[in-house]
């Protein structure tokens, strides 16, 4: 997979190079670039944002500067072979836009390529994302109900959501299997999880977990997921395996 970011701040993707991200970029499954928009900004401050039209408070991302960063990694209008095809997706990060969530996630694993927009100020012109829409996919998504300054810190999240479902990430596959929001889970949180020693500190781990008794211990996590569910996410109960 190809991951793209364009912003007006490169510095915030630098933990990209760390940990399971940058490992998976060191074993060849993903291949991460990062782009100053102001590198498209052509006049002579090379100014991105300006007021909004209509009024209001705060600063509006132009969109040339978009529209050429654009150009640039889709390859419009180039003298090149850059593939612009059904599997890429421009994902621009706003808290308008439609929740991300851990089915966006599986669904976004399956792309080859992603270019994170990430605006600043009160957001990018609308015509960039009515622009990017007549040549490849594009998301507006949001992480919940908050604003964020920014788009880069959405991106981040939603990158290691996404990275962590490709083939040949995680070191055991059967741990995305069981975990909160996964479709074998039908929606409920995970159940709580123990490991040694058996005492700590006055606290037991619960002894159904140390009887070997497969079914009971089944049953066991499934009604404490449920029950966390109830107390921590009760809008989960009720839903489909893959709508949370
Ligand atoms: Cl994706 N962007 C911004 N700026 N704020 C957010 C968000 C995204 N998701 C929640 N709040």
């Amino acid at each position: 997979m190809k991951l793209d970011y364009v912003t007006i701040f490169p510095a915030y993707f630098a933990p990209l190079d760390l940990s399971l991200v940058g490992k998976a970029v060191e074993a060849g499954i993903l291949n991460v670039g990062v782009y100053d928009l102001r590198d498209w900004a052509y006049d002579v401050h090379r100014s991105v944002d300006d007021t909004p039209m209509g009024g209001g408070a705060g600063m509006v991302m132009k969109p040339e500067p978009w529209g050429q960063a654009l150009d640039c990694l889709l390859g419009i209008g180039a003298d090149t072979d850059t593939e612009v095809n059904g599997r890429t997706c421009v994902i621009i990060p706003s808290p308008s836009g439609e929740l991300f969530s851990q089915s966006t996630a599986r669904e976004l694993a399956d792309y080859a390529r992603l270019i994170f927009a990430c605006g600043r100020y009160e957001g990018i012109d609308a015509r960039v994302a009515q622009y990017a829409s007549s040549a490849v996919e594009v998301r507006e998504l949001s992480l919940g109900d908050y604003v964020l300054n920014g788009g880069e810190v959405a991106a981040l999240a939603m990158t290691e959501a996404i990275v962590r479902l490709l083939p040949g990430f995680v070191g055991n596959p059967d741990s995305l299997e069981e975990e909160s929001h996964s479709e074998s889970m039908g929606s409920l949180l995970e159940y709580p999880v123990y490991t040694k020693p058996a005492s700590w500190r006055g606290m037991d781990v619960p002894e159904v977990l140390l009887s070997g008794h497969h079914a009971k211990i089944a049953a066991w996590r499934l009604n404490q997921a449920e029950e966390l569910t109830r107390m921590r996410r009760p809008d989960l109960l009720g839903r489909s395996g893959d709508s949370a």
